[in-house]
């Protein structure tokens, strides 16, 4: 690739943000640099790349930033527009799955996690996809998989963390199965932190709120 069509990401290793557009570029076949960076000591290019919200992923194309995951996923598709696509060609199909991607994003945190999983769960079986979830066809994942995996993807570290089960198997089987098999393809586990490092970093992060409280 010439220096001009370069693209490099601007991420770190533990955000699901990151992730994202890590995954979106291996799916794609887009060769890319990364560029890790430290958040307590954020780089001048990432303060000149995303001077509004000075966070990460940034993606940078022929010299160009974009900020904000989903901005930048859209982006990837709209750029490389070759398959695996990340959206669906039907409108319908496409605002739907998008839809249920903003609900992920918006929804899905620590907090009355259960209930946002069962509200996903219910939702994707009667969606206009629902026979599509969670079968995967090689490694063509789309924006959804991706919000899935990049997003519950760390829910086995997140257990040992907190001590509760958070995707039960006999409460939310859909939603299990789709996020253990996106887990076992090749392409994820590339992206993938070693288990032990996320649940440690999880532990520090703790200890870290806990000296300097918010409130
Ligand atoms: N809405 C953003 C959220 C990205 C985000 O929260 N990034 C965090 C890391 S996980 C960050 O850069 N934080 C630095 C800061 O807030 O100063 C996206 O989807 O890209």
């Amino acid at each position: 690739m010439g220096e001009e069509n370069k693209v490099i990401l601007h991420g770190t290793w533990s955000s699901t943000y990151s992730k994202r557009v890590e995954l979106a570029l291996k799916i794609k076949g887009i060769p890319f640099d990364y560029v890790e960076e430290n958040l307590s000591n954020k780089s001048d290019l990432l303060l000149k790349y995303n001077p509004v919200y000075k966070k990460i992923p940034v993606l940078v194309h022929q010299g160009k930033p974009i900020a904000e995951s989903l901005v930048i996923l859209e982006y990837i598709d709209e750029t490389w527009n070759y398959e695996p696509r990340l959206l669906p060609d039907d409108p319908y199909e496409s605002a739907t799955l998008r839809f249920w991607v903003g609900y992920v994003q918006q929804k899905i945190a620590f907090e009355n996690v259960c209930e946002k999983l069962r509200v996903l769960e219910e939702g994707i079986k009667s969606s206009s996809f629902a026979e599509k979830k969670p079968n995967f066809h090689g490694q063509n994942l789309d924006l959804l998989d991706i919000m899935m995996v990049a997003t519950l993807g760390a829910f086995r570290a997140q257990e040992e963390f907190l001590g509760v089960k958070i995707i039960d198997p006999e409460k939310y089987p859909l939603i299990f199965k789709w996020v253990t098999d996106l887990m076992e393809l090749p392409v994820v586990k590339e992206i993938t932190p070693p288990h032990d490092e996320l649940v440690s970093f999880l532990q520090k992060f703790k200890q870290a709120a806990l000296k300097f409280p918010t409130n």
